[in-house]
């Protein structure tokens, strides 16, 4: 095994694929059917190169490289990070164990779903994101945009890579069928519920970037505890390149809060909504519908699966090293979140609920991944302290707009006071992006492709890319 990829190969790699001609004769014939898609379902505005980042090492040093490529010419690679020889199941009844080289027959289908789904994500947020080069706002942020998709193909590789090694025929035809089922399509969709939502807008790729971008972050983390040991290195190296993502939402959303304050101080005004910039009303509607699409991704507060692939040494927690218990979770106990209901009145109300901690632990990856999206609010109303407007933005309940578990069945404002149906339906445009705002986002969304300059709606970046200025040439269009 070796850290570094070998380029000359047709699929670059540091898994010594040539030592498997079976598996690279697989991998390779996989491979025009993922460009096939690339060129359908991938990016539609054309170019002739852009400034990526090429991943080139999994070492801590010097990972990746950068340079102006033909999009279609992006050397999608398979990099697992380094092996740790001693390394031991973290968690769960195989505790203390040598982590597993092969999938253990008894394991192989949670295993296989649990990829298929990581993997299912990955080409569905290219697709979803697929037109928004048409309307960039600067050359810094198409290039930003280009980033994130190339290397989403990559983790989807990384995910392929999987299936093919170590599932077997099925694992192939899972292979196929990643690039079969389309964002947003009616007969095959996407697996899960936020990746078929349309990503139309630049404010919607920057809230997509920093709150969905950021469960992939969290699932990610915990399926690098696994002890499948080629998941979790495979996991851990995708993390790697997750946090350029997840910077693109955070600044994203900062610099389009920046604007609007200005816009706001300039013309001494709340509605900036005539005046080019986005009112930040709209961006609070954006911000709850995709913090309560990305909530649904943690699946329901409880769940058996979760404590199975638990139990099984599967999927771990968040940092499950620095968990302070028995890693076993069998006798411990959680507080979830629940509809509660009243033994009297029989009347439902939001609450917690304790169950057994193994099946709580959907509920407690939420926890992590809230308090993380906490962050995102503070640096954002430090934008607006700092700008002298009273306005804050914040996180919805955790009941709002929730359309898996404990509420998916009930309606509740963004403070958490529980609806009726009708209510809801009367009044959940105070709350929710509506077409009216969806029209207003849109009609902003005017391509600015000179270098150097940005559109009117968002501030500049501080910073440029691998130390290249803002007005560098990141792109090169047709
Ligand atoms: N939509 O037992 P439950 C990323 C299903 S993002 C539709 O609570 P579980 C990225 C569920 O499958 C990270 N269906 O679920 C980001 C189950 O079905 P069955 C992606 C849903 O298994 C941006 C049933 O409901 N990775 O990387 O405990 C750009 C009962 O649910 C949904 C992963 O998710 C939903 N939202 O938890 C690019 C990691 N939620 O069994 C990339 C792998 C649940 O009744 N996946 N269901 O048929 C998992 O760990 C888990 O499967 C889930 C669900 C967390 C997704």
């Amino acid at each position: 095994m070796t850290t570094t990829a070998d380029y000359t190969e047709k699929i670059p790699n540091n898994v010594s694929l040539h030592e498997d001609r079976r598996l690279q004769r697989a991998l390779e014939s996989w491979q025009p059917n993922f460009l096939n898609w690339w060129q359908t379902m991938g990016p539609t505005l054309p170019t002739q190169d852009v400034y990526l980042r090429t991943a080139v090492n999994v070492g801590r040093e010097g990972w990746a490289q950068f340079g102006h490529v033909p999009m279609p010419e992006y050397r999608w690679g398979i990099f697992l990070a380094e092996r740790d020889p001693g390394r031991r199941v973290g968690f769960g009844e195989h505790k203390g164990e040598p982590v597993w080289d092969k999938v253990p027959g008894e394991y192989r289908s949670e295993l296989q779903r649990l990829i298929v789904i990581q993997g299912d994500t990955e080409p569905a947020s290219v697709e979803q994101q697929r037109n928004l080069g048409a309307t960039a706002p600067s050359l810094y942020d198409l290039r930003n945009l280009f980033q994130v998709n190339v290397e989403e193909g990559r983790h989807l590789w990384a995910m392929v890579y999987l299936l093919h090694a170590y599932f077997g025929r099925e694992g192939r035809e899972e292979a196929e069928e990643l690039l079969h089922r389309n964002s947003g399509s009616i007969d095959s969709p996407r697996i899960l519920g936020a990746f078929n939502e349309e990503t139309p807008d630049w404010l919607s790729f920057y809230m997509f970037t920093y709150f969905t971008d950021r469960d992939g972050k969290y699932q990610l983390g915990t399926l690098k505890e696994s002890a499948f040991d080629p998941l979790s290195r495979t996991c851990e190296f995708m993390l790697k390149e997750e946090a350029h993502h997840m910077m693109v939402g955070t600044t994203g959303i900062d610099r389009i809060v920046q604007r609007t304050v200005e816009v706001m101080r300039e013309h001494d005004t709340d509605d900036v909504a005539g005046l080019g910039a986005i009112p930040l009303p709209m961006i609070q509607k954006y911000l709850n519908f995709h913090y309560s699409v990305s909530l649904d991704l943690f699946g329901g507060e409880t769940s058996t699966n979760v404590a199975n692939y638990y139990t099984a040494g599967l999927k771990g927690r968040w940092l499950e090293d620095r968990r302070r218990d028995d890693h076993m979770l069998a006798s411990d106990s959680i507080m979830v979140d629940a509809l509660s209901e009243d033994a009297r009145t029989g009347e439902q109300s939001i609450g917690l609920t304790e169950v057994s901690a193994l099946v709580g632990l959907n509920t407690d990856l939420r926890r992590e991944y809230i308090s993380d999206c906490q962050g995102g609010v503070k640096r954002w109303n430090r934008i607006l302290d700092e700008g002298g407007v009273k306005q804050r933005l914040k996180l919805p309940h955790i009941a709002f707009n929730r359309k898996v578990g404990a509420f998916a069945a009930i309606e509740a404002t963004p403070d958490g006071e529980r609806l009726s149906a009708e209510e809801w339906q009367r009044r959940s445009g105070e709350w929710l992006p509506t077409d009216v705002d969806k029209t207003y986002v849109r009609s902003l969304m005017q391509p600015v492709h000179e270098r150097g300059k940005i559109a009117a709606w968002i501030a500049p970046p501080r910073n440029g890319i691998n130390g290249q200025p803002f007005d560098y040439d990141y792109v090169h269009l047709i």
